[in-house]
């Protein structure tokens, strides 16, 4: 059974500007300034990726559609739609910080969404049991009323909608992009038959860590209480860390939730490299949660597994970081694709072995 890919080229035209990083101040600091980090060749380099690696053979790709707006009411509020839909009519808009709608970005988004609708689709026709949707512009910090952190349309919460209203009585988002999704835990925060997980970085534990939200505490309301699940990590956790998290946590809530379908939320944002991030997931990491994601839609889901696209910034490291958590998805018998970058000795004992050779050899060579 092969992996399939959601995809369309005309997500690349959200432009999201240039200096985020700088001060904000006019004029700014800098005088040359980085692009967004959502932008359009971080995603160019994940198609290329899946396209000339290893994991080509495995994967089978599909083109996306846009959404229509009235699709898009099953999350969203439709004074929000329509402030989206005015925005895009008068040019361009800054939602909030970093978040900006330009002219493309509302054609993007249209395509983001659909493409997730498409790639649900595929599953619940029973076309295939994994579904990739290559997504941009985001949408996990997206909420019902509200664009936010990078994102306008809550791509995921979208996808659960579909599958509710398709007959699915449960299902479970597994979140691992740095940020908390916020967005689609607000989105089901008073249903019990979805239940939300978020993996992420702890609020406070980095200066611009967004959202402010996302502690263990936020459990859901009502209805949904006991249904949304928050695992805020400190600041530099890596493989062993989110593979303890993943074991002892999310595996055994899922394990009592038995959900029909698994929506699982992947951001390369989490990776020791990511700019946006402070985690130290590599690529083993990543291929092992994709793993363990796995696992228990053959437990529960009969193998199946909706995969959405957020986060992740570094603009090389990204593309490997997926390949990686497709291939565990996959649940190919050896890694197919070493990492370029990660290494990382066990511990120090090492280091201090070289300090001491140089020590010596210091001392015999110093007259
Ligand atoms: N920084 C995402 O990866 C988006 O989760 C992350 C959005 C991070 C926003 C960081 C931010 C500030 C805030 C205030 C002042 C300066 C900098 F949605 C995803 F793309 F997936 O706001
Ligand atoms: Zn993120």
């Amino acid at each position: 059974d092969k992996l399939a890919v959601f995809w369309h080229e005309g997500m690349l035209a959200h432009d999201a500007g240039r200096g985020v990083f700088d001060s904000g101040r006019d004029p700014g600091f800098l005088d040359v300034l980085d692009q967004h980090p959502e932008n359009a060749d971080r995603v160019r380099n994940m198609v290329s990726i899946l396209r000339r690696g290893p994991i080509a053979p495995f994967l089978s790709w599909h083109s996306g559609r846009p959404a229509h707006a009235s699709e898009l009411l099953s999350f969203h509020s439709s004074e929000y739609i329509e402030e989206l839909v005015q925005a895009n009519a008068t040019g361009a808009k800054k939602f909030c910080e970093g978040t900006f709608l330009n002219p493309g970005s509302w054609g993007a988004a249209l395509l983001a969404a659909g493409t997730t609708l498409s790639a649900v689709k595929h599953i619940l026709d029973g076309h295939g049991n994994l579904a990739y949707a290559l997504v941009r512009p985001p949408g996990h910090h997206a909420q019902p009323n509200r664009a936010d952190g990078y994102c306008f349309l809550n791509n995921a919460g979208l996808a659960v909608h579909l599958a509710l209203d398709s007959g699915r009585s449960k299902v479970a988002v597994v979140d691992i992009d740095v940020h908390y999704g916020n967005g689609t835990a607000e989105g089901f925060y008073r249903m019990d038959n979805v239940l939300t997980i978020s993996l992420h970085m702890r609020h406070g534990s980095w200066g611009p860590s967004h959202p402010q939200s996302g502690s263990v505490d936020e459990i859901g309301e009502g209805k949904g209480l006991g249904y949304n699940l928050n695992i805020p990590l400190p600041n530099g956790s890596g493989d062993a860390g989110y593979e303890y998290a993943m074991n002892e946590l999310v595996v055994p809530a899922i394990d009592k939730f038995q959900p029909q379908l698994l929506v699982f939320v992947v951001g390369q944002d989490s990776s020791a490299f990511d700019p946006n991030g402070r985690q130290c997931l590599t690529m083993e990491g990543y291929r092992k949660i994709g793993q363990i994601m796995r696992s228990m839609a053959d437990r529960h889901s009969n193998g199946q597994i909706l995969i959405v696209q957020e986060g992740g910034y570094h603009i090389s490291y990204s593309a490997y970081c997926l390949h990686a958590t497709l291939e565990g998805v996959l649940d190919l018998d050896a890694p197919l694709l070493d990492d370029p970058i990660a290494y990382y000795p066990e511990d120090e004992r090492y280091t201090m072995k070289v300090v001491d050779m140089i020590k010596n050899t210091w001392k015999e060579s110093v007259p």
